[in-house]
């Protein structure tokens, strides 16, 4: 029987291992800088907001690049060659970013904002806040190219961007954690609880955005909106 191609061991000098360690570092790097020029973009709105408005849409932002081993687990899972080109055309949240905001319309308001900008391409957005995964999920996704300028010249790095409330935030959390401890395989009456904590989350948001809303006169957040 023939070992498989995964299992295989191959013999390479400390040379290719280091040129292939370098490679991997710059091709990482890349997304790095990405992210950075998101958060610039969303620090810069936040500011912005706080200074001419009064008004702070963002909670809090937290950003990553994929682990070495979460994205070695997806190109295998997704069946993608083991080719930085490939890898890059086809695995587009190695830059991600997740902005937590007070309500649902800033979520919608800051992705407005960022796309309406022109040196931002949108690849795809997911609304999972219109259209909520069956599970519950809800979060506004969007995969979007920022232009990064290196010493080689301009690459356009994709970045995920996450956009959700606080609730939204939290039920995500916990249900990733439930996920991860049953390995996937949740009992019947744990996902029938996460979906309806996942009802009462969205309620809680309708309720304070509508609490919101009559403290600042009818507006839910300032500045102009700009549809994708
Ligand atoms: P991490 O560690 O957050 O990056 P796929 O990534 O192949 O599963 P797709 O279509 O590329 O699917 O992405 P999708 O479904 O839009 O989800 C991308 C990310 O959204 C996930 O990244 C999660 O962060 C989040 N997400 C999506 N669905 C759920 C869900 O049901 N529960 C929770 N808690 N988060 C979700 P990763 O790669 O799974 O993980």
């Amino acid at each position: 029987m023939s070992t498989p191609l995964d299992e295989q061991q191959i013999t390479v000098s400390a040379a290719t291992l280091r040129a292939m360690r370098d490679e991997f570092q710059r091709f990482l790097m890349e997304y790095r800088f990405g992210l950075q020029e998101i958060e610039t973009k969303i620090s810069i709105l936040r500011d912005e907001f706080h200074e001419t408005h009064d008004y702070n849409p963002i909670e809090h932002v937290t950003s990553r690049v994929k682990s070495p081993d979460s994205l070695v687990e997806k190109i295998q899972r997704k069946g993608v060659d083991p080719d930085f080109d490939s890898i890059r055309a086809h695995i587009t949240d190695i830059a991600g970013i997740r902005v937590t905001c007070s309500f649902v319309s800033d979520a919608y308001r800051l992705l407005d904002l960022l796309t309406a900008q022109d040196d931002i391409r949108v690849r795809e957005v997911e609304d999972y806040i219109a259209a909520p995964k069956p599970n519950g999920y809800k979060s506004l996704h969007a995969i979007v190219e920022v232009p990064v300028f290196l010493s080689t010249g301009r690459v356009d790095v994709p970045v995920e961007i996450q956009l959700r409330t606080i609730a939204m935030d939290f039920w995500a959390s916990l249900e990733h954690k439930i996920y991860y401890k049953y390995e996937g395989d949740v009992p019947a009456e744990l996902v029938a609880g996460l979906k309806d904590a996942a009802d009462t989350a969205a309620e809680l948001d309708a309720r304070m955005e509508g609490l919101h809303r009559e403290i600042r006169g009818g507006a839910a957040a300032p500045g102009p909106v700009v549809r994708v």
